[in-house]
Parts: C-alpha cells; sequence; structure tokens
C-alpha cells in the first residue's frame, strides 16, 4: 500500500513546488514591474519655478527678476520656491524664455508644455520659467527684450556665483528660447559679458538652444558690418558672446515656420530672414562650428493646428474671400505651427500628444 502511495506523494510534492515557484516568480515579477514603474515617475519628475520682469519691465533702478509664488499653468501645482532653489543648487537647471505677445497665463501654459515634454523624454532637470512683458507692439516687444537681457543675466550670475562661493556647487545654465525670446537670451549672453565676475571666475552657459527664433539671421555673426542687410538693423551681434560664453549653441530653425518663413510675418516686419527660418546668414563670420550648430526640425511639428490646446487654430488669418471675415487656418502641413517647438497639448485634458522639438533639445543636453 505505502509502495503504491509514495509515487502520488512525490507528484503531490514535486505540484506543490512547482505552483509555490512559479507564485514566487510571479511576486517578483511584480515587484520588479512595481519598481521600473517607480523609478520612472521619480526620474521624470520635472519641477517648475518661474521668474518675472513683468512688473518692472522698464524701470531700469529694478534690473533683477523676482520669484512668482503660487501654482503653475491650470493649478497643476505648485511653483517651486526660488530661494529654495538657491539652497538647493542642483547639477544642472534649465531657463525657459517664451516669446512676443504672451500674457502671464499663456506663459504659464508654454511653461508646463515644456515640463511635459522634457518628462516625455524622461530627462529630470528643474525649470526656470522666465516670464517677461511680450504683449505689446512688436516694436516695443523687441525693445523689451533687449532690456531683458541684463535682468536676466543678473540673475544667472547670482545663482552660478551663490551656488559657488556659498555652497560650493558648480551649476551648470542651459537656456532655452523660442521666438522672440531668442532676442532675450542672446541680450543675456551680452550682459554675462559686462559682468567682471563672470569672466574673473570663468563662468559660462553648458548650453543655448533657440527654437524658430524670430531674429535676424546675422545676428549670430561676431563682426558687426555683417549687418546693415535691413532697414531695422541696429548693428548689434552676438557671435562674440557665444564663441566665448555658451560650450554649446543650438539653433534649431524650421525652413516651414508659418511666422517666418518669407514672404510672410517676419519678412513683412523685419525685411530679412529669420536664423528661425533657415538657419545662419551664409557667408557671416560665425561663431565655431564645435559651439554653434543650426539644426532643422521641421519634422518634428506635426500637422496639429492647436498647440495650446484653447481649441484655437494657433495661426488664423482672415479669409479676404469670405463674406463676413472668416479666419481660416494657415497651418495645414508638417513645420507650419510656429508654436509648436516646446510640443502640442490635448484640448480634451491638456495631456501633451507630442513633444514637438524638445525631444532634440534632450537629445543634445545628453551628448553634447
Ligand atoms: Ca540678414
Ligand atoms: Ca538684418
Ligand atoms: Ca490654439
Ligand atoms: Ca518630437
Amino acid at each position: 500500500m505505502i509502495g503504491h502511495l509514495r509515487p502520488a506523494v512525490n507528484t503531490m510534492w514535486i505540484l506543490f513546488l512547482l505552483i509555490s515557484l512559479a507564485a514566487v516568480s510571479f511576486a517578483l515579477s511584480v515587484l520588479r514591474i512595481a519598481s521600473a514603474q517607480s523609478a520612472t515617475i521619480a526620474a521624470t519628475t520635472v519641477p517648475v519655478y518661474e521668474i518675472t520682469t513683468r512688473g518692472n519691465s522698464t524701470d531700469p533702478v529694478l534690473p533683477g527678476a523676482i520669484g512668482v509664488q503660487g501654482n503653475g499653468y491650470n493649478d497643476k501645482y505648485p511653483f517651486g520656491e526660488i530661494q529654495q532653489l538657491f539652497n538647493d543648487c542642483p547639477s544642472e537647471i534649465s531657463i525657459v524664455i517664451h516669446g512676443w505677445n504672451l500674457t502671464e497665463m499663456q506663459a504659464k501654459e508654454r511653461f508646463d508644455r515644456v515640463k511635459m515634454s522634457i518628462e516625455h523624454n524622461q530627462y529630470s532637470i528643474p525649470i526656470v520659467g522666465y516670464s517677461w512683458l511680450s504683449n505689446v507692439t512688436w516694436a516695443d516687444a523687441k525693445s523689451i527684450a533687449n532690456q531683458n537681457g541684463p535682468r536676466l543675466a543678473h540673475f544667472i550670475f547670482d545663482y552660478k556665483d551663490a551656488c559657488k562661493h556659498q555652497h560650493n556647487k558648480d551649476v551648470n545654465i542651459r537656456l532655452v528660447a523660442h521666438s522672440l525670446g531668442a532676442r532675450v537670451a542672446l541680450n543675456t549672453l551680452k550682459s554675462l559679458n559686462d559682468i567682471n565676475d563672470w569672466n574673473t571666475n570663468h563662468y559660462n552657459l553648458t548650453s543655448v538652444h533657440l527654437m524658430g527664433a524670430a531674429v535676424d539671421d546675422e545676428l549670430v555673426s561676431k563682426n558687426p558690418s555683417d549687418t546693415g542687410d535691413s532697414f531695422l538693423d541696429d548693428g548689434a551681434v552676438y557671435g562674440m558672446y557665444i564663441q566665448n560664453k555658451v560650450v554649446n549653441f543650438y539653433n534649431l530653425y524650421d525652413p516651414n515656420d508659418d511666422l517666418l518663413k518669407p514672404p510672410y510675418v517676419y519678412s513683412i516686419l523685419e525685411g530679412d530672414f529669420a536664423l528661425g527660418y533657415h538657419g545662419k546668414q551664409i557667408g557671416i563670420d560665425a561663431p565655431s562650428v564645435a559651439i554653434y550648430k543650426d539644426i532643422n526640425v521641421e519634422g518634428e511639428i506635426p500637422n496639429i493646428d492647436d498647440s495650446d490646446g484653447d481649441r484655437k487654430c494657433d495661426i488664423p488669418i482672415l479669409n479676404p474671400f469670405a463674406p463676413f471675415s472668416a479666419e481660416i487656418c494657415t497651418i495645414t502641413a508638417i513645420g507650419e505651427n510656429h508654436f509648436g517647438y516646446f510640443g502640442f497639448r490635448s484640448a480634451t485634458d491638456g495631456t501633451l500628444i507630442d513633444d514637438g522639438a524638445m525631444n532634440v533639445v534632450v537629445i543634445n543636453w545628453r551628448s553634447p
């Protein structure tokens, strides 16, 4: 009887062991997935800070930008405390500069889109949104953009220097500027060059990205005599500052950008080609190729006409053939949406539907 039972018992034991092993390995795999997920979430949370000069845009006595309290776009999260960032001194931060004609609310929307796009690319770096008074005429906005150069430079120097001398930490600073924000960025480089302690400490900017830059295509020259090809030129060029103050400078351009490509808005306003339309002007005295790079990102701007999720076409024009001044949307092809470089949000739930050219920015950050 016992002899008959033994094989049955053994079979049951083996079955029990197999089931137990399967259960344990299943449990382990669940744990692995769970920890992988939490690691991914932890690695891709991008904190957002904001500083602004909107309240003191024309007062030369107040050069600095101030930290903004309260919540980010759509009350999704509270802004980080800028004073805390002066204590934390992470290994790198990015400063994001928006373009022309945005309200404070729209500026927050842009910073949040950058946050989502960077998170989508699984890169963790604090964003400091730089909000400036841009919702004025084009001419006034250009002049205010110039005046914001010393203000942002002041903030960047203070930050770099405080982290270096109070906490003995080197913080890599990365600038990202869209459209007319490129004018703020270029003037920031110029103003950093004017700060004596910036130079004596051999500080620099780790990277600068211009996206859809709404500045003339010769402004990255080192030689002022390269300007003068259009009626509004002021003789200023910024190539020497790029050469001396920036480790890697990227100009992300798009030949099909509806606002930058001739014969439309930019060429009407400025009578020249935009840097963000086709890259630097041929033949200028440009910074070295090791530092300055033009990158065509037309293919990163999908044919989506609403990037900010407000259910309206981002670049409408009045239809001259319609009887009741109906608007038509100019965006009908890849590359055309000037407002898509930071990414595209869903009009339904506000989430990211495309990262625009931000994946190119993150690739550059990862492999300088
Ligand atoms: Ca030109
Ligand atoms: Ca020009
Ligand atoms: Ca829209
Ligand atoms: Ca993309």
